[in-house]
């Protein structure tokens, strides 16, 4: 049964949780959003009793793919198989418990997808425009959504797409861009006509309003509210969900060839196709029933679609039902800095399970308690070294480990006696009652964070209890007490068995195989304090976490540092060439190679060096800016540098430097001599 009043009159949930693009991997930014909260939300109604469907599958249509199976050189095709197997794995291996994960690329998909359209259409739903669309003239194709770039009109960033900047978030029309750019050719498209078919959002605004502003006022995250209140306030627009592409689901009349869905008028539809296909004939429960939730569990970057198009959609099919609730997070950030794909920064899923196996839990904890839940927020190594070792480790490994290995010293192993429970036993027991209602009812409300941190809590108020009784000296005076305090320990660890499931599965079964308490527990079984039988026989006890070195982090860190200078090197590129010289010119100059025989720090000049040079004919002195980059210049002693012989000389510091030595800029500023690559006679020439 559960506490908030409002959903206890739904029989069923229908849970969904955004499909990923199958064009890379899935990254921890996609967890903290979406996939770690929505499952939780899912194995905790599960634990309730209440009737699930949590559905998942990849997007496999949609621009992206086709833009990364031209830079690759193979087919669109190829793509979602790789990286649909490699999304797919990595859920399964995270214990993300999807009731179905399917693919859009999938024929009974495409079949439901193409049904839905031709429904719509036949009811006269869409209107029908010939609009002008961008054209590219060298590629012959029409530039559909992210095969445009340009600068967004609101935020000014230079990288937005046809459909959407990632900057601001603001969701455009090709034809918004400023500077449209060519994604194929990078040429200037020009404005050509083309038929689409249109979802006219303008005349759905009353209802929507109605819906999402008045009745949604008080249990819509309010970032998700905000965000639905301005797109209406705003105006809707026509929304064309058919595209000149020849990848996606084909739309399904006559006159259309060459054209297919747009990607968001077939992904969400993915919800419905892949209810069919694990639901068979029993599908519409699901979908068409009063008593059923629908909540789906998005990024902010996906509201409009789930909040308004989508709805809009199931509205004019007519015989759907609306979400309930769309709980969409912000944005996780990697070290201070945005999660990009095309940068690499970020922390992959599949690399994840390969350089930490066996610590899914870890990862499920770090980014539960860290969700950008009302805000971005910033995952580190050095917060998940944290949670690690001084939460998981520290608190709730702690605690479980010590009260099975002293019930293992002291009793054999065997669940002690509960004799008389003193008044503070009694404060614990009472405490501990309210728990499963402080977890479950912010669970229900979607405040994962405060749901783990109350349930972190509960292994606190058991490693307290344990130092305030001290089992481990009260043995050697009064058994009969110790068993007390240990089976009421035990208590704690068996609620812990159940109430931690949703958040720690992996660790929630060893934990449950240590009790001797395995099996799917109700989440209306926790809460007492008589879970666990007097004499029933523990397992030997198990280390639920173990600690995480610093190598292992600094691991961690090193590579994402190395990618930031991968970055920077690729985005570098070198100064233009200056104007032509002619031959004279250049021989005009005077290069020649000198060895050092003396390098100092010019005194009270922190830039400079004095350089002592044997240039072949007798020695001079050369001033250089370079004592940042060399802090030890004795080390220079022997070595050959390159320098001017005929410029002017002239006074640094009060120095006479007599020529100029050589050195090489580097992209960050850093100077570095030229030397010759073999040692050469002093006073040659260089050229
Ligand atoms: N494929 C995910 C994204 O925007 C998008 C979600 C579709 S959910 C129907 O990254
Ligand atoms: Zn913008």
């Amino acid at each position: 049964m559960l506490y908030n009043e409002k959903d206890q009159r739904f029989k069923r949930y229908t849970i969904t949780s955004a499909l990923p693009y199958a064009n890379g991997p899935v990254h921890i930014g996609h967890l903290a959003g979406v996939y770690v909260p929505a499952d939780i939300y899912a194995r905790y109604l599960r634990s309730q009793g209440e009737e699930v469907l949590f559905i998942g599958g990849s997007d496999e249509h949609g621009v992206p793919i086709t833009i990364k199976a031209r830079k690759e050189g193979c087919t669109p095709q190829d793509i979602v198989d790789r990286y649909h197997t490699i999304i797919k794995d990595s859920f399964q291996e995270l214990g993300i418990s999807f009731d179905i994960y399917s693919r859009t690329s999938s024929p009974e998909h495409h079949e439901t997808a193409a049904a839905y359209f031709k429904k719509l259409y036949e009811e006269g739903k869409f209107v029908e425009k010939v609009a002008q669309q961008y054209y590219d003239e060298e590629a012959k194709q029409f530039l559909a959504d992210r095969y445009i770039t340009g600068t967004c009109p609101h935020c000014g960033n230079e990288r937005a797409y046809g459909d959407q900047c990632e900057a601001c978030g603001t969701s455009l029309n090709a034809t918004d861009l400023i500077n449209p750019k060519s994604m194929l050719s990078g040429s200037k498209p020009v404005l050509r006509e083309t038929k689409h078919w249109f979802l006219p959002l303008d005349q759905d605004e009353p209802w929507l309003r109605e819906w999402i502003l008045e009745q949604h006022k008080s249990d819509w995250k309010s970032n998700v509210y905000g965000q639905c209140k301005s797109w209406i306030d705003a105006g809707l627009q026509p929304r064309a969900v058919t595209r000149d592409l020849d990848w996606g689901v084909k739309v399904p009349i006559e006159g259309a060839d060459g054209k297919v869905l747009y990607v968001w008028f077939d992904a969400p539809i993915g919800y419905i196709s892949f209810t069919k296909q694990h639901c068979g004939a029993d599908w519409e429960k699901w979908w068409k029933s009063q008593d059923t939730k629908l909540v789906h569990f998005i990024g902010k970057d996906n509201i409009v679609f789930h909040c308004i198009i989508f709805p809009s959609m199931l509205k004019a099919e007519g015989s759907y039902i609306l979400p309930q609730n769309v709980p969409a997070n912000e944005f996780l950030n990697l070290e201070g800095d945005k999660i990009s794909t095309s940068r690499n920064w970020a922390v992959w899923l599949h690399e994840y399970l390969k350089d930490f196996p066996g610590k899914q839990d870890v990862l499920r904890y770090t980014l539960c308690s860290n969700a950008p839940e009302t805000k971005d927020n910033d995952f580190t190594w050095k917060d998940f070294q944290l949670k690690n070792n001084s939460e998981l480790v520290a608190i709730l490994g702690n605690f479980v480990n010590r009260t099975v290995v002293l019930t293992h010293k002291f009793f054999e192993g065997k669940v002690p006696a509960q004799g008389t429970l003193s008044e503070a036993d009694m404060e614990v027991v009472k405490e501990l009652a309210s728990y499963p209602e402080r977890i479950g009812r912010s669970l229900e409300l979607y405040r994962f964070r405060e749901a783990v941190s109350e349930m972190m809590n509960l292994a606190r108020l058991g490693n307290k209890y344990l130092t305030d009784t001290e089992p481990w000296k009260l043995i050697k005076t009064d058994p009969e007490r110790t068993a007390t305090v240990l089976n009421l320990a035990l208590q704690i660890c068996a609620n812990l068995a159940i109430l931690c499931e949703p958040f720690l599965p992996f660790s929630t079964a060893k934990l449950q195989k240590m009790l001797n308490f395995e099996g799917k527990h109700a989440w209306r079984e926790a809460g007492n304090a008589s879970l666990l039988a007097e004499g029933t026989q523990l397992n030997p006890a198990e280390l639920l976490f173990e600690k995480i070195e610093d190598s292992a982090i600094d691991a961690q860190v090193n590579r994402l540092l190395e990618t930031k200078r991968q970055n920077e090197l690729n985005a570098w590129s070198p100064s233009e060439v200056k104007k032509e010289v002619a031959f004279e010119d250049f021989g005009k100059m005077d290069i020649r190679v000198g060895t050092v025989l003396e390098c100092c720090k010019v005194p009270k000049a922190d830039k400079l060096l004095q350089f002592k040079i044997e240039d072949g004919m007798g020695t001079r002195t050369i001033v250089s800016g370079i004592a940042k980059f060399y802090p030890e210049p004795e080390k220079l002693v022997g070595m050959q540098v390159c320098f001017i012989a005929n410029f002017a000389p002239r006074k640094l510091k009060g120095v006479e430097s007599q020529g100029m030595i050589l050195s090489a800029e580097d992209k960050d500023g850093r100077l570095v001599l030229i030397t010759p690559s073999q040692m050469v006679t002093p006073g040659c020439n260089v050229g």
